[in-house]
């Protein structure tokens, strides 16, 4: 099997974190979608939404890191804990995935876009007012994590940690790419995030290598301009 992969990217990161906490034999093709990788013949052939990530196993092409990472727990002889086969459990995860896109992943990198990706796109300042705006959104976002989500139980979908966590928690560690911690005002997320870091070992710090050591915003500028203009619409309030 192969993924197709840049670990700068929020949910490359959470697939390759279930690939190797869970030792799933695999091979990694980085794609830097920074020098436009993503955009060669080759890879649209592959993935014509041009997207990272991609799975290929065995002939079969599988996009989108939901599908991926779930595809994945159920395919393999992984622990059940991350994709639970009980009904109802499972019925938790899928709970939380599908809100994670309108929600963790469009806020969190709404802030992140509007901090490091659009003013190197524009070759403008930061938006102060948007960037608030944002902001605001991101702590509702947050405050539902705890309230909601994280009530009364240690991870967010039960007990044990599942592909929801991976996918929440590579999305709420990428503005740290810009030197901003979000979950500093909220010790609920942070002592969750202790523990997602424990549960993983070090595949987590394997995947934010690149991120932590917070490479040159040139790097950063690989998002198209339909990516950026999409994640810059979702979930605006102006
Ligand atoms: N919903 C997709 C999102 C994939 C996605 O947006 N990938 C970004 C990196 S985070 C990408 O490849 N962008 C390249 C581009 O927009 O040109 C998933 O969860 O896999």
């Amino acid at each position: 099997m192969v993924v197709y992969l840049d670990l700068l990217s929020q949910p490359c990161r959470a697939v390759y974190i279930l690939l190797t906490c869970t030792k799933i034999p695999h091979k990694v093709h980085a794609v830097a979608l920074r020098k436009g990788e993503h955009r060669t013949p080759e890879f649209t052939n592959m993935n014509l939404m041009q997207k990272v990530p991609v799975l290929v196993d065995s002939g079969f092409i599988l996009t989108e890191s939901d599908a991926i990472l779930k595809y994945l727990a159920t395919q393999y002889d992984v622990p059940e804990h991350w994709y639970p086969r009980q009904p109802q459990q499972r019925a938790r995860v899928d709970e939380y995935t599908a809100w994670h896109h309108t929600n963790t992943r469009a806020h969190a990198a709404k802030v992140f876009i509007l901090e490091v990706l659009l003013p190197r796109h524009m070759g403008s300042a930061v938006d102060k007012v948007a960037l608030n705006n944002a902001l605001s959104n991101l702590k509702n976002t947050l405050d539902k994590l705890e309230t909601m989500f994280l009530r009364r139980q240690p991870f967010l979908c039960g007990d044990d940690i599942t592909v929801a966590d991976l996918l929440a928690i590579c999305e709420l560690m990428q503005p740290l790419g810009a030197g901003r911690d979000i979950l500093k005002d909220h010790p609920q997320l942070q002592r969750w995030r202790s523990r997602v870091q424990s549960a993983v070992g070090k595949s987590f710090d394997e995947a934010h290598h690149q991120l932590i050591l917070q490479p040159p915003v040139s790097q950063w500028c690989w998002a198209s301009k339909v990516t950026v203009d999409y994640l810059y619409g979702l979930g605006s309030t102006h």
